[in-house]
């Protein structure tokens, strides 16, 4: 079993904590947004360490979107790269645990729709495309076979 490496950033590594410790009855929305988030369980393409990440909870159907926003900073976070490695994830949404797959969105028209969803989901998001010269990367989660 691989070792959990929990994120060396106090606000989200307290967030995964508190969110998985409760069974998905707490910690659940970003801050004082209210907007409900997601933990990725993922693998760490360097280390193979267990990684979690919380993102914003968009659905499209039964599917996930997961926007690697990063508040739109000037690179694209780590699990992104984790991803496009080993795209087996598990996500948490509350109290529901499901093995997915994440795939990355290529393709311009469900790239642009999948955008629309999560800026629905999230307002935030079309600000920061604005803060970055980066294309925010997209990755579809789909249930496992
Ligand atoms: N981030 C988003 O991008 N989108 C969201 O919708 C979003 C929502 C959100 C909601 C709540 C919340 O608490 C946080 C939220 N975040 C959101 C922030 C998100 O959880 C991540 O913290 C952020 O996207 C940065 O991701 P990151 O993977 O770059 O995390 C950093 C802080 C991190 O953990 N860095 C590690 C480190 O030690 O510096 C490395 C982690 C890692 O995966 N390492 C790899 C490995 O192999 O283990 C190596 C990578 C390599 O390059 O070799």
């Amino acid at each position: 079993m691989a070792e959990y490496l929990p994120s060396p950033r106090d606000w989200v590594r307290e967030q995964v904590e508190l969110y998985e410790r409760s069974g998905g009855t707490q910690g659940t929305t970003l801050r004082d947004t209210g907007l409900p988030v997601i933990i990725v369980t993922h693998t760490g393409k360097t280390t193979g360490a267990i990684r979690k990440t919380p993102l914003m909870r968009v659905k499209a159907g039964a599917n996930y979107v997961l926007v690697g926003s990063q508040g739109g900073a000037p690179t694209h976070p780590a699990w992104v790269h984790n991803l496009r490695v080993n795209p087996a994830v598990e996500i948490r949404d509350h109290t529901v645990v499901q093995p997915m797959r994440a795939r990355e969105v290529e393709d311009d028209a469900e790239r642009a729709r999948l955008w629309d969803a999560a800026v629905a989901a999230y307002p935030p998001y079309a600000e920061y495309q604005t803060r970055t010269t980066r294309k925010i990367p997209i990755f579809i989660a789909e249930p496992a076979k």
